[in-house]
């Protein structure tokens, strides 16, 4: 007999944790990595997590895990495991990794209020600094999970802020004991807001990921030299400001439009020195993130910008630093898996709709060490990254009863099957 998701407490735990790090009306949430309002997340999580009676393990990187044990021994060493992150970028609206990760919670709510131990464990995950706001790169605690960083490295890593990670993790009480990687998961289920207009767009209610695209982060340094706006002649300017400004330009006009069209790029951030309305910038430091669902797509972009950088320093006298922050090739989700998540929107009336996904999710790093797919419900208008991003609550319920369904079916599967 099928379980029953509960929607009330996961719609309840959504509307609270989104009051955590809450700014005022249309000011959306802040909660990033490792501040004092990403703690209280943290600890409003955990408390949710004792609620339902879960092993709460913590790691070496600050990454929470709640487990609902197996009903044999053998079943505990062949996780299910599913999760996200509740970490947000500033101004952030509530789902974004808030849901997947509560969602998480509402399925093993079911199997607790039907009084059923799963076939297998049953853990959801809250990875660390997925946003990489404060500290890069994204998706940190579950790459470092899967083995793709030095737990040492992230601890190591310095924010935008100039504080330590490790120095944080420990202050907020997260730097856990449990070795990164100590739960091996037989397979991986991410639910997301699709963060993109693709869905809505479409009038299709699930999104059947097939995988995510490539990204490309980089911290870039134009080094010109300070003048007086006034004297000094345009011809003998360095101008680090004008630099930066021609980059923005020149990735808009000659990266994205140029075919096949799929290259997105963005100058996030951007900072000039000194700063000044009447001196010419010396120094200009922007962030240029580029993705592509095509890795060549995404190397020819990022040589293209090379290029176009040296062109610069030669015409405009100025010096150039780049610093890599992030580079994942694009990833395709599990194909098993996938097919069970068609085969329970199917069973729930629904024909997903297959796509890609723009946004990085923690589901990338753990493709690397398990089978991995990911759920995708429709965010209104598109918007993400924003206090304005909103799903409909029917949708938001589909997508929890696609996430319980596919565990089942998942669970159903002889122990030592694959997925
Ligand atoms: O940048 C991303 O795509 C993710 O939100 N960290
Ligand atoms: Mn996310
Ligand atoms: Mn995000």
């Amino acid at each position: 007999m099928p379980l029953s998701l509960d929607l009330s407490p996961l719609l309840a735990q959504l509307e609270a944790l989104g009051a955590i790090g809450a700014e005022g009306p249309g000011r959306g949430r802040t909660r990033l990595a490792l501040t004092d309002a990403e703690r209280a997340g943290r600890d409003q999580l955990v408390a949710w997590m004792r609620e339902l009676d879960l092993i709460v393990e913590v790691d070496q990187l600050g990454n929470i895990f709640g487990s609902l044990p197996a009903a044999t021994a053998e079943g505990d060493r062949e996780p299910l495991m599913m999760g996200s992150h509740i970490d947000t970028v500033r101004h952030a609206g509530a789902l974004d990794g808030c849901y997947g990760v509560l969602a998480g919670l509402a399925v093993q709510r079911a199997y607790r209020a039907a009084g059923i131990a799963p076939a297998r464990r049953l853990v959801v995950a809250a990875f660390t600094n997925e946003e990489g706001v404060r500290y890069q790169p994204d998706m940190m605690g579950s790459l470092v999970y899967a083995g793709g960083l030095a737990v040492d490295d992230a601890l190591a890593s310095i924010g935008t802020d100039g504080s330590r990670l490790g120095d944080e993790l420990a202050r907020l009480g997260y730097a856990g004991e449990a070795p990164c990687g100590f739960l091996k998961p037989w397979a991986f289920l991410e639910l997301h807001i699709e963060q993109g207009p693709v869905l809505e767009a479409a009038g299709v209610r699930l999104g059947l990921v097939r995988g995510v695209q490539g990204i490309s982060w980089q911290r870039i340094t134009l080094q010109g030299e300070a003048n007086h706006a006034g004297t000094a002649p345009m011809a003998f300017r360095h101008d680090a400001g004008y630099g930066a400004a021609a980059t923005v330009a020149f990735l808009r006009e000659q990266i994205t439009k140029a075919a096949p069209g799929t290259t997105l790029a963005t100058v996030g951030s951007l900072s000039l020195e000194p700063d000044v309305i009447n001196v010419v910038p010396e120094r200009a430091t922007f962030t240029v993130d580029l993705r592509d669902p095509d890795e060549g797509q995404l190397a020819a972009a990022e040589a293209k910008l090379d290029h176009f950088l040296e062109t610069l320093a030669g015409e405009e006298g100025l010096t150039v630093h780049k610093a890599r922050l992030v580079r994942f090739a694009p990833v395709v989700f599990h194909a098993g898996l996938r097919k069970r998540i068609q085969g329970a929107a199917e069973a729930l009336g629904v024909a997903p709709l297959e796509l890609t996904s723009g946004a990085g999710h923690d589901a990338q790093m753990m493709a690397r060490i398990a089978p991995s797919a990911m759920i995708f419900v429709p965010s209104i208008q598109g918007i993400s990254h924003n206090p304005e991003e909103a799903t409909d609550p029917e949708d938001l319920a589909l997508g929890a009863e696609v996430l319980l369904r596919v565990v089942e079916d998942c669970l159903a599967l002889p122990l030592g099957a694959a997925p």
